[in-house]
């Protein structure tokens, strides 16, 4: 099954690494995990969408890299600002031979090819909304991304049942560091039980210091007195605490009948409800952000 792609591309130098990391975060890629060892060093880039487009003929005027943009004209105005404070001599810069003026494609939209470092080109592209039809290109819907880089979570865990809510705690740990989370990031607080749960995770949201919180906790029908008491109010608080102060918080308490179930679960067959949790944690904080960007851009 294919899971991710990802397109290779060699830099001769830490410096022109730098460089292009620095303009491709600019011009609003998503910075993804970055590692630096002794034997490799790199840096991934995500879109929302990407793929493999395959070209019958070829497409002289375009790079190898074709970037579909919402704002082909700020877009261009990013690239042209960036190249002049990355000169040394912005007054003499000739900005027109590293960065192509607008020009239009011969399939309904217009496009510009930007040179940031010697050897590295990118073209960037928009559907022309008085050609095309004004919805082309346009998402169908609004989605989160998956990338956890540059967020900040709280996990709020129950301590009964801890054979169960370690391993949930383990998987939603899991689901942040591989999404690009960094561990100082992540703050992990333990409370007595699911009962406790709501409460601390409310305290959290109302500090404003986290983007989305994580809610871990197992509660087993035959061993829990008034079960479905509790876990009303657990699942109203979490989600009181979730509408009230804004800040997403995700639902990883488990309601189980057995132990068997519960452990099932947290790991051992169906997967793992804590690195679910992680998963949909970061999703919505990355569609809080694009819903207060659509809403920005619509003023
Ligand atoms: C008391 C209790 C019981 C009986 N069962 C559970 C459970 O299955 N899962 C859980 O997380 N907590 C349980 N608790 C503890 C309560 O959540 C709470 O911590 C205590 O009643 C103290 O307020």
């Amino acid at each position: 099954m294919i899971k991710s792609l990802a397109f290779l591309h060699s830099t001769a130098s830490s410096e022109d690494h730098r460089k292009l990391s620095n303009f491709l975060a600019t011009l609003g890629f998503e910075p993804g995990s970055a590692w630096n060892e002794e034997a490799s060093q790199g840096a991934l880039f995500f879109t929302s969408r990407g793929g493999i487009e395959l070209i019958l003929g070829s497409m002289p005027h375009f790079a190898k890299f074709s970037i579909e943009v919402s704002s082909l004209d700020a877009a261009h105005q990013a690239a042209a600002a960036w190249l002049r404070a990355d000169s040394l001599n912005p007054e003499t810069l000739d900005v027109e031979s590293l960065l192509t003026p607008i020009a239009d494609t011969d399939w309904k939209s217009r496009y510009f090819t930007v040179e940031p470092v010697p050897g590295h080109k990118f073209s960037f592209w928009a559907w022309d909304a008085t050609k095309a039809d004004p919805l082309k290109g346009k998402p169908i819907a609004i989605e989160g991304d998956l990338s956890a880089a540059g967020m900040r979570f709280s996990i709020v865990v129950a301590r009964w049942n801890a054979v169960i809510t370690d391993r949930l705690l383990e998987g939603a740990l899991d689901g942040l560091l591989r999404s690009g989370a960094q561990r100082a990031d992540i703050g992990i607080v333990r409370v007595p039980g699911a009962w406790e749960v709501p409460a601390a995770a409310r305290a959290i949201a109302e500090q404003g210091s986290v983007d989305a919180i994580i809610t871990l906790g197992c509660l087993i029908r035959g061993e829990t007195a008034h079960y479905e008491a509790i876990y009303n109010e657990v699942a109203r608080g979490i989600g009181q605490s979730q509408q009230e102060t804004g800040i997403p918080h995700s639902f990883g308490v488990l309601t189980c009948e057995t132990l068997e179930q519960a452990l099932n679960r947290a790991g051992i067959k169906a997967g793992n409800k804590g690195f679910e949790a992680a998963v949909a944690a970061i999703e919505m904080v990355s569609i809080s952000r694009k819903l207060a960007q659509a809403k920005a851009s619509a003023q």
